[in-house]
């Protein structure tokens, strides 16, 4: 008989357990969080749940904001009430047994289905002194010249309207109210996978102001601070089949558990205009430039694991551990890694790329974390520009050697049919790809996908080793599937 999960039944959860260890009744909300997903769950508010053990940090708890409607709203909000905010994050280690938590910092939750000027009040409020946000690599809204997308027609379509739906309309709002008020501004933290993605949530939220009303556009400007960070932690989908196995293990009866592997990471530029938690009792590391730790990570590990997606679903895979049995996989990741992309970068002092990779291949190889290639390959539209689009130009530009890269392309382009060479389908998920980018990726002149708008700034269509090595590895990968290819390829 498993336990309901709620503030009541704490007590009642087996000793395996571990529970909150503060008083969760004198816990209230500083920080808001726009995009309360897994990644989230599994990473910053367990770093906040860690944050509220400590002395007076009690003003640090989460209020999550759902701000797109939908059935997968309706039942995060239903899941906040029912269980009182909290839930459980199994940690898998590659060698010791699964540690399950209940995480207890999401003290709070306000949804769209109360109305979008309910968002904008709660964000307004005073108590709230940072807003943090997910909302994925595609969702700023920022072209390949780093420029806000104001004729987008979302964008375009949210700036007309009196009570905004987006995560810039309402934070816009919310600080609108608070200037007028003299209540002062909160900082916007990215947790995005982007380069400089505080940059990149500058130009979104304050190019949204500006066009909205220039006087709180300067005024955003001038009093919001939006410090870059770099978040790490693989956190997989969770399906129902998951939430059965997971709850089955820790004998806790929980709508929406989530899990993760035992490693986490976060880099976080010290810029707070309002105040920050006690980040660095907890190991979050406190930078004054984060950007050479984003280029690592995004670089090598969010590369590397595009590359294993497309290669690994196309051979007829489906995890990343299953994939990482290939040796030769293994051995096309070392080669990319170490060959290709750590020459390029330019490390922080205390990063060392060759472990950075050994790490990197060693946490793709667990079995008990199970992450799926088709999450990782969805949404590939936004993904590929910043993961690899520097490391393809560079190495364009250099003169070299770019199979490896070409190959993983191709295997994208093929992966656009849902079905691998095996003839098993899978299913990609391309929420920033129009029906004409998806008619293009699909079209029968197979060198058309490399003139796509993601590509721009790559150098692909005009590199004519590029473009043909990639048309030649499709024409290759469906006459004799990549398994055989990348045996070719490896001699
Ligand atoms: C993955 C990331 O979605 C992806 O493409 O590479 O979600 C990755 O698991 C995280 O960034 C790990 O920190």
């Amino acid at each position: 008989m498993k336990t309901h999960l709620s503030n009541a039944t704490l007590e009642k959860l087996p000793v395996t357990v571990v529970t909150p260890d503060y008083d969760r009744t004198k816990v209230s909300a500083g920080v808001a969080h726009i995009g309360v997903g897994n990644f989230h769950r599994a990473h910053q508010a367990l770093y906040l749940d860690r944050i509220l053990a400590l002395p007076s940090q009690e003003a640090w708890g989460i209020l999550g904001v759902g701000i797109r409607q939908g059935k997968r709203e309706t039942g995060r909000a239903e899941a906040f009430h029912k269980q009182d905010g909290l839930f459980t994050l199994t940690e898998f280690s590659p060698d010791d047994p699964a540690v399950v938590r209940v995480v207890g910092s999401i003290v709070d939750y306000v949804s769209c289905n109360e109305g979008y000027d309910a968002l904008i009040r709660r964000l307004a409020d005073p108590a709230i002194r940072i807003v943090t946000l997910t909302i994925t690599e595609g969702g700023y809204f920022i072209d390949a010249d780093g420029a806000f997308m104001l004729d987008d027609p979302f964008i375009a379509e949210d700036l007309k309207r009196d009570i905004p739906q987006s995560a810039f309309g309402l934070v816009c709002e919310a600080l609108r109210l608070r200037r007028d008020e003299g209540v002062g501004p909160f900082t916007v933290l990215s947790c995005d996978n982007l380069q400089h993605n505080g940059t990149a949530a500058q130009s979104a939220f304050c190019g949204f102001a500006e066009a909205r009303d220039p006087s709180l556009g300067a005024w955003i400007r001038e009093n919001v601070s939006f410090p870059s960070s770099m978040v790490d932690r693989i956190a997989p989908s969770v399906t129902d089949a998951d939430v059965a196995r997971l709850n089955d293990a820790s004998g806790v009866e929980d709508l929406t558990p989530v899990y993760s592997e035992d490693f986490r990471q976060w880099v976080v530029e010290d810029a707070f205009c309002a105040g920050r938690p006690e980040f660095e009792a907890v190991g979050v590391q406190l930078r004054v430039d984060v950007a050479p730790y984003e280029q690592v990570k995004l670089r090598m590990l969010n590369a590397a694991h595009t590359v294993v997606s497309h290669i690994g679903l196309r051979i007829g895979y489906r995890t990343v551990h299953a994939a990482m049995q290939d040796l030769r996989v293994v051995s096309l990741l070392e080669s990319f890694l170490d060959g290709d992309v750590a020459p390029l970068l330019t490390p922080p002092d205390d990063v060392d790329v060759g472990e950075y990779a050994r790490n990197v291949l060693r946490r793709f190889r667990s079995a008990a974390v199970g992450d799926q290639l088709e999450r990782i390959a969805s949404d590939s539209f936004a993904k590929l520009p910043v993961f690899l689009g520097t490391t393809v130009r560079e190495l364009i530009d250099a003169g070299r050697d770019i199979s490896l890269e070409a190959f993983t392309l191709a295997c994208w382009a093929e992966n656009a049919a849902n079905v691998d060479d095996k003839g098993a389908p899978f299913d990609l998920r391309e929420p920033n790809a129009s029906d004409a980018d998806l008619a293009t990726l699909r079209a029968d002149d197979l060198a058309a996908p490399l003139s796509l708008t993601l590509f721009d700034g790559w150098g692909v269509a005009g590199s004519e080793s590029f473009a043909s090595r990639f048309v030649a590895f499709r024409k290759d990968i469906r006459e004799r599937g990549a398994a055989k290819v990348l045996a070719d390829m490896q001699g």
